[in-house]
């Protein structure tokens, strides 16, 4: 079944530690962190110190996503904060492979982010360094933005390939993910749900209820079956 990860920048930024440990309580799968650097994308969130402050507080998987220029000098700093998995974008660094093998390194999990634009050939060369891609649904750097539909077609394709190659590798879906687009993203093959404004930070519905309908939505969606757009 697929997993499901509150993307943290969408919390209420005054009670980050009770979000938290909400959200851990009502049993999500992992944690979503967005970082922003106002150069790779025109917004600023949240740094290494707010992520090692949240450490302690749930024992769940802490996925970082960077969406920041130069990645490379900043995977030490990300791991030793507590992160158990790095994502960093193919458009982002000059040295992709150089990065991902530092990343590797931390013992932590491997993984690539792509651009709704970027096309999938990015990872024809590093399909043994990583263990997930984060396909962008979305452009990066803000939340509650339309889902671009064409990505299902990425997804979809990027199934194939993990598939025919026989591959380990996880499909981690970010941007818009919504009762909507959960059917068309699960049916595609996404194994890991970006969760935000679209379907987990709701006014008037409280965390653990929004988790607990997001998770019983999932359970009823049949598992890999394409379609495009
Ligand atoms: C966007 C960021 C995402 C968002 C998430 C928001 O740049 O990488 O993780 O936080 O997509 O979700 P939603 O449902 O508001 O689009
Ligand atoms: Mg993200």
């Amino acid at each position: 079944m697929a997993t499901i990860g509150p993307s943290i920048m969408c919390a209420d930024m005054g009670r980050l530690q009770e979000s938290i440990i909400r959200l851990h309580d009502a049993n999500v799968d992992f944690f979503h962190f967005d970082i922003m650097d106002g150069k790779f994308v025109p917004n600023f969130t949240m740094g290494p110190d707010m992520i090692k402050s949240l450490r302690s507080h749930s024992g769940k998987p802490f996925d970082i996503h960077l969406m920041i220029e130069e990645p490379e000098k900043y995977i030490d700093l990300f791991a030793d904060a507590g992160a158990d998995m790095i994502s960093v974008h193919a458009e982002s660094t000059m040295h992709l492979q150089r990065t991902l093998q530092a990343i590797r390194g931390k013992n932590i999990k491997v993984g690539v982010a792509l651009n709704p634009a970027t096309p999938l050939s990015y990872l024809d060369y590093i399909w043994d360094t990583i263990d997930y891609v984060t396909l962008m649904t979305v452009n990066p750097g803000f939340a509650g933005q339309k889902f671009i539909p064409l990505t299902l077609n990425k997804i979809q394709q990027l199934k194939q390939q993990i598939d025919e190659k026989n591959l380990n590798i996880t499909i981690q879906v970010d941007g818009n993910i919504s009762f909507e687009t959960i059917p068309q993203v699960i049916a595609n093959g996404a194994d890991m749900l970006v969760c935000g404004t679209s379907c987990l930070f709701k006014k008037n519905q409280t965390l653990e209820d929004a988790t607990a309908k997001l998770k019983n939505f999932i359970t009823k969606i049949p598992e890999y079956s394409p379609v495009n757009a």
